[in-house]
């Protein structure tokens, strides 16, 4: 017998940024983080268990998966194999609508989508919360899109082992809009495991940024709660550019000229009056978290930066479903 189940996910945004991790083995954060979860930006993941298969095999975006990819794989399905006292072996295809491994995040909606796929078709009764910490493991940011609208990951693991994201308030909770502005379709030149990796070890500003995140963090979180737009989207271009200052200092530096051309893009619409900030991740794109208002006016904007290629329109979204469950 086959048994297939396909699960849906989407990317997520750190408002307040992710950056080092306490605990490289269990793969603990070294700071809370907050993110809003995108509609669109998505990643659908197959699992299938069929008897003649000996061994896992996992095809992304059409291609088998480079060898790193395929290992990190078989390490969560082992997880889950061990958990369900299965031998079974698994075949996984994955599809993102967006560049993978390019700074959007693909990771994230990547290994969250391969968590909830893997627990339902090796059937594991577990909570939300027990299924994202699985995505944890793997990717710190995945426990975060396993759950939809505005989401936090804490850095404290608990005595029960379990360190799950869970969700600070609903998607419709603050009308704003991200706007992706694509600057390179290629691969980041720094994966943000060995950028972390590298900060940590040779940043003079990492223990700083380990100090300051969690204060940016719990600011940004009651900013959020209140609807302060005004704070949030202070608070979340001063996380990232503080989690860039610390790489950089190690010489770690996703930014490029057309990263740097549309930060001050943004920075001059806010001096006219827009309600729109910038964030940056392990990579050369900049997001727009922008009011739902202002999204038009700054979409037209960033267009124009020499260096943006293309710009893509998201509002907060859902969390991860699982959108097939089949046996044949
Ligand atoms: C974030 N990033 O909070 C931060 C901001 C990139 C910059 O989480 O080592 O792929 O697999 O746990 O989750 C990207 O890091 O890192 C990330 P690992 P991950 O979104």
């Amino acid at each position: 017998m086959t048994r297939r189940s396909v699960a849906q996910t989407h990317a997520n945004i750190a408002l307040a940024k992710y950056w080092g991790k306490r605990d490289v083995a269990a793969n603990v954060p070294a700071v809370p983080s907050l993110s809003v979860t995108l509609e669109g930006m998505r990643t659908i993941t197959s699992i299938e268990l069929a008897p003649d298969l000996t061994a896992d095999t996992f095809e992304l975006n059409g291609e088998p998966a480079p060898a790193l990819a395929l290992e990190r794989t078989v390490t969560l399905l082992d997880r889950v194999r061990a958990a369900a006292g299965s031998a079974d072996k698994a075949r996984v295809v994955s599809h993102n609508d967006f560049p993978t491994s390019s700074g959007l995040a693909s990771s994230a909606s990547g290994f969250a989508a391969l968590a909830v796929a893997a627990a339902h078709v090796y059937a594991l009764d577990w909570s939300l919360e027990r299924v994202s910490d699985l995505a944890r493991r793997s990717s710190a940011s995945a426990a975060r899109s396993v759950f939809g609208g505005f989401v936090e990951l804490g850095c404290d693991l608990p005595a029960s082992g379990v360190l799950g994201a869970s969700v600070v308030a609903p998607a419709d909770h603050l009308d704003v809009r991200v706007l992706v502005c694509v600057t390179s379709e290629g691969a980041k030149a720094v994966a943000s495991t060995d950028g972390m990796r590298r900060t940590a070890e040779r940043s003079p500003y990492y223990a700083a940024w380990v100090e300051r995140a969690p204060v940016m963090f719990s600011s940004l979180k009651a900013a959020l709660l209140a609807r302060d737009l005004e704070q949030v989207g202070e608070l979340t271009e001063a996380s990232a550019l503080a989690m860039h200052a610390s790489a950089m200092a190690a010489a770690v530096v996703y930014v490029t000229g057309a990263t740097l051309q549309a930060l001050a893009q943004v920075r001059e619409l806010r001096a006219r009056g827009y309600a729109a900030w910038a964030t940056m991740d392990a990579g050369p794109h900049v997001k727009v978290l922008v009011s739902a208002a202002d999204a038009a006016a700054v979409r037209a904007a960033m267009v124009e930066v020499p260096g943006v290629l293309r710009v893509l329109e998201a509002r907060p979204g859902h969390g991860a479903t699982v959108v097939a469950d089949d046996a044949s």
